[in-house]
């Protein structure tokens, strides 16, 4: 096999799933005694965590390791370094207090994997939206104490969107922080997930871009990033389709705003696409494609676009090869791969 000094990049990838043993306790728990109020997760975690299927099994084996196992995965596919977040709904689905305590547990047990395999392992913060004085802090305390590179959200919390000012203390952090804030899919929110559900549409298939796009534009057209111009968003799934719709955003959103159509669409100091090409960040998990890939790297530039592998929901080590051969000079493969990632999450 090759090493990154034979090919020229170290393989570092972006949006990699963990789940505590703990956390997984209590999906059970959710599960078994029905006392949660998402379809959604129910679809998701009654498959994953409860199926006998030979893709539950694996997955569900697989996301609960970050030792040997998974290091063994890593190097069976090529992959360098993994950037480790914690899978969706992560401790969204629990009351404030609960998911305080939960994302506080997570964050040492991920901190404590990474001292064990520290060239191998990198992580994000966990913490809970809902609780946003103390979610702010966790973030703190990771990036600070525990040398984690960012804070991950997975969407929406039970239905509420971060365009919400309650949430705001979470962008205050990042931004003073100087950290991104990867916004992960969950599967859509409670009410909008029905015509979903019916076939089988609502998780990674369609459900979670439909559900995290339209959070990341809720964020641009109610003004967050007028107010907090430094944040830094990053996106997965190449942006969650929004790339692909940046022309007819902007000539929608242009005309509503001059309509004045709608109270919840002011006017924006810059397009839509201009948000889209500042302040967010993508990574390729899930869509090891080179058409899609070649679009936002042309679109959004090619010091934006990271690699992911989004294991251990996609893990298909034929992917990796693929992306080796995207038609890059050297120096933008290195970027995609190693330097990007160095460079936004501080490695
Ligand atoms: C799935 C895919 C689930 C991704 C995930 O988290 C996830 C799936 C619960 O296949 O149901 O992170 N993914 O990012 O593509
Ligand atoms: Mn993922």
């Amino acid at each position: 096999m090759d090493t990154p000094e034979s090919r020229g990049y170290r393989r570092i990838a972006t949006e990699e799933a963990w789940c505590t043993l703990e956390l997984m306790a209590r999906y059970h728990d959710l599960l078994e005694a029905g006392t949660h109020n998402d379809p959604g997760f129910q679809n998701l975690w009654g498959f994953f965590a409860q199926s006998q299927s030979q893709r539950a099994r694996d997955l569900y084996e697989r996301i609960q390791d970050i030792d040997q196992r998974r290091i063994a995965d890593m190097d069976a596919t090529g992959i360098d370094v993994s950037l480790l977040m914690l899978t969706a709904p992560g401790v969204q689905m629990f009351s404030p207090d609960e998911a305080c305590a939960l994302a506080r547990d997570s964050n040492d047990q991920l901190a404590a994997a990474i001292a064990r395999h520290p060239t191998r392992l990198a992580g994000l913060a966990a913490f809970a939206p809902h609780a946003p004085q103390a979610g702010a802090a966790e973030i703190e305390r990771g990036v600070r104490q525990l040398g984690l590179k960012g804070a991950l959200v997975n969407s929406h919390t039970q239905g509420r969107y971060m365009d919400d000012e309650f949430f705001w203390p979470i962008f205050e952090a990042c931004e003073a922080l100087d950290v991104p804030l990867y916004i992960h899919p969950n599967s859509p929110s409670p009410q909008m997930v029905e015509p979903f559900l019916s076939r089988c549409l609502d998780a990674a298939i369609w459900g979670f871009q439909a559900e995290t796009g339209l959070h990341a534009l809720r964020l641009i057209v109610s003004g967050v990033f007028d107010r907090f111009p430094k944040l830094k968003i990053v996106l997965g799934h190449l942006g969650e389709g929004l790339p692909f719709w940046l022309y007819r955003i902007d000539f929608m959103h242009a005309g509503i705003v001059r309509s004045g159509r709608s109270e919840g669409a002011k006017p924006l100091q810059r397009k839509p696409s201009d948000y889209l090409r500042e302040n967010f960040y993508y990574t390729s998990s899930g869509m090891p494609w080179e058409p899609a890939v070649t679009l936002v790297q042309q679109q959004m530039g090619y010091d934006r676009v990271m690699y992911a592998m989004d294991y251990p929901y996609q893990y298909v080590a034929e992917e990796v090869t693929a992306m080796d051969q995207l038609p890059l000079t050297p120096a933008q493969k290195r970027a995609f791969f190693q330097g990007n990632a160095e460079r936004i999450f501080k490695l």
